[in-house]
């Protein structure tokens, strides 16, 4: 099928009606069909989740319609991201990432960890609802250089406060840096916490990794 043939948007509209077959059916023809895997994400699957966002705002979505559609971001996203990964290179640095504590949503911090992996970092993914005192213990076992911390809500991104004083207190401060992102996390408050670097995307954190690892 020529690429002219497809319509993405039928990817937009899966991810925003949580229709998981449809997303992955799209998805596998858009990359049959060699669309940039980047373009599905930014261009199609992201504005159909801050869609769903909105939708959730203003109650016409509820939290069953919020993890439908998630579910069906992710099950198109376990196709893309291998191929996001595989663009990878030389392995530049040791990378830990999680959600901060009390925090489940992880399709933003599986977009950054499969990002930093294709920019050719090692990547050990900690999953959601992370503890300060874990982050610091996995990155010292694993020599990490970066900690990456995602927070989607208002009420759990001040946590990202106690990663960056738990990587003080076990005395990593030099060797190990605290980057944090995520809906609701800025620049500003990246310095107010104390943060070594913030990025609104998943792509400027592997720029933001890289600059770090280089300074
Ligand atoms: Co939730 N949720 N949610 N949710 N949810 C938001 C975040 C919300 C903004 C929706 C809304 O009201 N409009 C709102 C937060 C409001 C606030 O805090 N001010 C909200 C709420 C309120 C809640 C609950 C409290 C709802 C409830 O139960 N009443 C609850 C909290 C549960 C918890 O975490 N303890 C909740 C639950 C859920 C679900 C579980 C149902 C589901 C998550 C499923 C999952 O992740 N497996 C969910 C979803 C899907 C959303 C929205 C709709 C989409 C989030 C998403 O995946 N976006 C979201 C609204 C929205 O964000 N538009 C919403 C796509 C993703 C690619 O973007 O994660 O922003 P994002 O990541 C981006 C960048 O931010 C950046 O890179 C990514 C790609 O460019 N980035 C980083 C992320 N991390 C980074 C780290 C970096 C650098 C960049 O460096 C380290």
């Amino acid at each position: 099928m020529a690429t002219s043939d497809l319509d993405l948007n039928r990817l937009y509209d899966a991810v925003l009606n949580g229709d998981l077959k449809a997303a992955v059916e799209v998805t596998n023809t858009a990359l049959a069909a060699d669309v940039d895997p980047q373009q599905l994400v930014t261009d199609f699957m992201i504005p159909a989740m801050d869609e769903v966002g909105r939708r959730f705002e203003t109650n016409e979505y509820f939290v069953p319609e919020l993890l439908i559609s998630a579910r069906a971001m992710k099950g198109a996203l376990e196709l893309i991201r291998p191929l996001l990964t595989a663009r990878g290179i030389e392995p530049v640095g040791r990378v830990v990432v999680g959600t901060v504590k009390g925090d489940l949503h992880d399709i933003g911090k599986g977009l950054v960890a499969a990002m930093l992996e294709g920019g050719g970092f090692d990547v050990l993914d900690l999953g959601v609802d992370v503890s300060a005192e874990k982050f610091v213990a996995q990155a010292k076992e694993r020599g990490a250089h970066i900690i990456a911390v995602s927070a989607l809500l208002t009420t759990t991104m001040v946590g990202m406060k106690s990663v960056v004083a738990a990587v003080q207190e076990a005395g990593l401060k030099d060797r190990c840096r605290v980057i944090v992102g995520g809906a609701p996390v800025t620049q500003h408050f990246a310095d107010t916490i104390g943060a070594d670097g913030y990025s609104n995307s998943a792509a400027g954190a592997v720029a933001l990794a890289r600059r770090l690892l280089a300074s």
